[in-house]
């Protein structure tokens, strides 16, 4: 029997390419080239091809920059089949010596043998779940795994794989996330906790004609095994699906390797997947395994539109990266489909979150290229424990009343003295809750919580205000939400945890008054102006230029041209070019801080009025300068510009501004002059007497240093530091007393 299972010998031995086409038509080369996209579609750049020797040299000939990822495919596909078959001969079932069913993969009858060998040993954990029947009449079966009884009103979390027939990986890994939860539920509190909270239902092969055929006919087989009437095979499931069906990343054609059928749920195969989730109706978590890449996505497919639950979606990708890492060290790179591969409209992720509300994932599994569909057999196990990981962190990360995650993130610097908005997103998992959230704050570390109503934004977003607090002070907070039974908290292990934001004020670091020269240039490459070059004066004024600087008793300033006094409007303007004027070296390192200045622009004069602009820029390094604002507005008065310096300095650090002054068009007056610069940067002197950072010295510290009293080394009350909190603290508390 296992002789039947050999593929049939290959006639040419074609090779697995990954090509960086360096533009459209290098891509149409490869792409006409290919006996199979291995890839699907360009990620990085790159896409993955099965190609024959000859097509590798044209294309080769041709330029375009290709890697060799596996030599000869079809020797790979022969040499594992005989592998597996001379081991199988040697072996027990499932064919391995020392018995381990996941040290090589498995064929379909394989697979349901192991669901029928753990529903016969462990009756009371695993039931049978048939979901349907395939077009060529197999089972599509699954088990229920949990230890509280069928029919439960509990959560569910559905693993399923091989929707792809050559995706081999995949269903061995669905198959050690059943049997970890069976070895666990004996002697393991994790397991014996996620099994009693929800059931998981494992559908180790929704694509079961198609798997067959990878088996005993084409290795890399893809589609199920529709006759489509035109000479060609397959529907591609993962295209099939009912959500914004027919979209980008789908094929109409059906000898396309993503033909996505003749209609939604044209397919028995997804038609019961689609049956099986909408009767449960407590799905409420899914992966959808695939190979391979090593990703973890989530929606849209459709569209590279992010999802409203991109936070939750983005905490569950973290958790499950992290938990796949900690076991053999892999990195699996998390994102939404659309932007992190490429659009895919009619997958199973999209209908499963769009269409019936589950938290729905693919995980693209082992490896990154190297063997690509062809998992060598010792893989097989590390890929599928990894995965198993994943799949028990996504099970814990959803088992909550609540989910509940900051949006955007929470500060962690506030405004002295002002209330700044905290925002948070929250959607029910395992309760109902029918008020919104509360914001639970208060100002330094131990005065009671004060509670705050959010209000409802839309979306599943809630907002509240922080209160505000003086400088020096802390913001401790958490948000608590009560359901009908359950209350969820953010931080979960509130309040022992919290979430804290220091208070700021600005304060000047740098000002620049121009009354003396700080070390500003005139001049640049580039600067042709014939009249009105930018000097450092007491400007003489016109109706265009100022007659005072802007400083407060202040006289001097820099403007584009020293006019004579009781000059005309266009006396020593800018004439028949640029000028411009160039900072000293300015402290950009803090991004918090602000960078202000005062200007005076006049364009509004002369026979061609408003037709120039002054440029305000930027640089880091003398050579690359960007702008932050083009003036062209003449207010023909002092205006003040100014800047977080986060959003105008990158990477933090020295930079310099320039102010480009420019006549370009023929009768246009200008006249521009710049005064006052300074930068402002936040500080706030935590007192060290102010024990529990509220901002003030008071009572309660003065409490905390009498409770310190006597012989107290490192103790907070130990104010200067001689191990005895006495007498000398005691009066520096005082000194300090607000
Ligand atoms: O293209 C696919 O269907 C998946 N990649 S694969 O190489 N295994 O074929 C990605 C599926 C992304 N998920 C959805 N679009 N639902
Ligand atoms: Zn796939």
């Amino acid at each position: 029997m296992f002789v039947a299972d050999l593929p049939p010998a290959p006639a040419v031995g074609d090779s697995i390419v990954r090509v960086t086409p360096r533009d459209l038509r290098d891509l149409r080369l490869a792409l006409a080239r290919t006996q199979d996209i291995w890839s699907h579609a360009m990620r990085n750049g790159e896409i993955d091809l099965r190609l024959s020797r000859d097509a590798i040299e044209s294309l080769a000939r041709s330029g375009v920059p290709i890697e060799i990822l596996i030599d000869d495919v079809d020797a790979m596909i022969a040499s594992q089949a005989a592998e597996r078959a001379a081991r199988r001969a040697a072996g027990a079932e499932g064919g391995i010596a020392g018995d381990d069913w996941w040290a090589d993969v498995k064929d379909l009858a394989q697979v349901h043998a192991k669901l029928d060998e753990w529903i016969a040993d462990h009756p009371e954990l695993v039931s049978p779940v048939l979901l349907g029947t395939s077009l060529e009449g197999r089972p599509i079966r699954g088990v229920r795994i949990s230890s509280q009884p069928v029919g439960a009103d509990l959560p569910a979390f559905l693993f399923n794989a091989c929707q792809h027939a050559r995706e081999w990986a995949t269903p061995m890994t669905a198959m050690l996330i059943g049997q970890e939860l069976i070895d666990g539920a004996g002697g393991d509190p994790r397991i014996q906790t996620i099994l009693s909270q929800c059931e998981v239902i494992i559908v180790p092969v929704v694509n079961p004609d198609g798997y067959h055929f990878s088996w005993v006919d084409t290795r890399l087989w893809r589609k199920n095994r529709r006759d489509n009437g035109d000479g060609t095979f397959g529907v591609d499931l993962n295209r099939n699906w009912g959500y914004e069906w027919g979209g980008q990343g789908s094929s109409g054609n059906p000898n396309s390797e993503t033909y996505r059928g003749t209609a939604p749920f044209s397919e028995p195969e997804t038609q019961a997947m689609r049956d099986f989730i909408l009767g449960h109706g407590r799905v409420v978590g899914n992966i959808d395994f695939h190979s391979y890449s090593q990703l973890i996505l989530w929606p849209w497919g459709w569209t590279q539109e992010l999802s409203i639950d991109q936070p939750l979606f983005v905490e569950l990708g973290a958790a499950m990266q992290a938990a796949i890492d900690s076991v053999h060290g892999r990195f699996y790179e998390p994102g939404p489909i659309y932007t992190t591969i490429y659009p895919a409209a009619g997958g199973s992720v999209d209908w499963c979150y769009g269409g019936a509300g589950v938290f729905a994932t693919t995980v693209e599994v082992r490896d990154t290229g190297a063997y690509g569909f062809l998992i060598p057999a010792a893989e097989v196990r590390p890929c599928a424990e990894e995965n198993t990981a994943a799949a028990l962190s996504l099970i814990e990360t959803l088992l909550v009343p609540a989910f509940m995650a900051a949006d955007p993130e929470f500060p962690t610097l506030v405004p002295a003295d002002t209330p700044a908005p905290v925002s948070i997103y929250a959607v029910p998992l395992a309760d109902a809750f029918d008020g919104t959230p509360t914001l639970r704050a208060r100002v330094g570390t131990s005065a009671d919580f004060e509670s705050i109503p959010m209000s409802a934004l839309g979306d599943d977003r809630y907002e509240a205000m922080l209160p505000s607090a003086p400088c020096g002070a802390v913001i401790e907070f958490y948000f608590e939400w009560n359901g009908d039974s359950l209350t969820a908290r953010l931080p979960g292990a509130a309040p022992a945890e919290l979430f804290g934001a220091g208070t700021t004020e600005l304060s000047q670091v740098h000002g620049d008054s121009m009354e003396t020269d700080l070390g500003w240039t005139v001049g640049a490459a580039g600067d042709n102006a014939t009249s009105g070059q930018w000097v450092r004066v007491d400007p003489n004024g016109t109706t265009a230029q100022p007659e005072d600087d802007h400083t407060p008793g202040g006289t001097i300033c820099w403007v584009t041209g020293q006019g004579v006094p009781g000059g005309a409007a266009g006396a020593a303007d800018v004439d028949n070019g640029i000028t411009t004027l160039v900072s000293p070296l300015l402290d950009g390192g803090d991004p918090n801080s602000v960078l202000r200045y005062w200007r005076w622009y006049s364009n509004n004069q002369g026979a061609a009025p408003n037709s120039d602009s002054m440029l305000v820029e930027v640089s880091t390094d003398g050579a690359t300068w960007t702008l932050i604002e083009e003036v062209s507005t003449s207010a023909n008065a002092w205006i003040e510009a100014s800047f977080a310096m986060g959003d105008i300095v990158s990477p933090p650090g020295p930079f310099r501004v320039r102010f480009v002054a420019r006549d370009l068009n023929a009768g246009s007056l200008v006249e521009a002059a710049i005064d006052d610069l300074s930068i402002e940067g936040p500080s706030c002197a935590v007192n060290a007497a102010d024990f529990n950072q509220d901002g003030v010295v008071d009572g309660d510290d003065l409490g905390t240093l009498l409770g310190q009293w006597g012989k107290c080394v490192g103790c907070p009350a130990d104010l200067n530091g001689d191990g005895v909190v006495d007498g000398d603290d005691l009066g520096a508390l005082l000194g300090e007393w607000s």
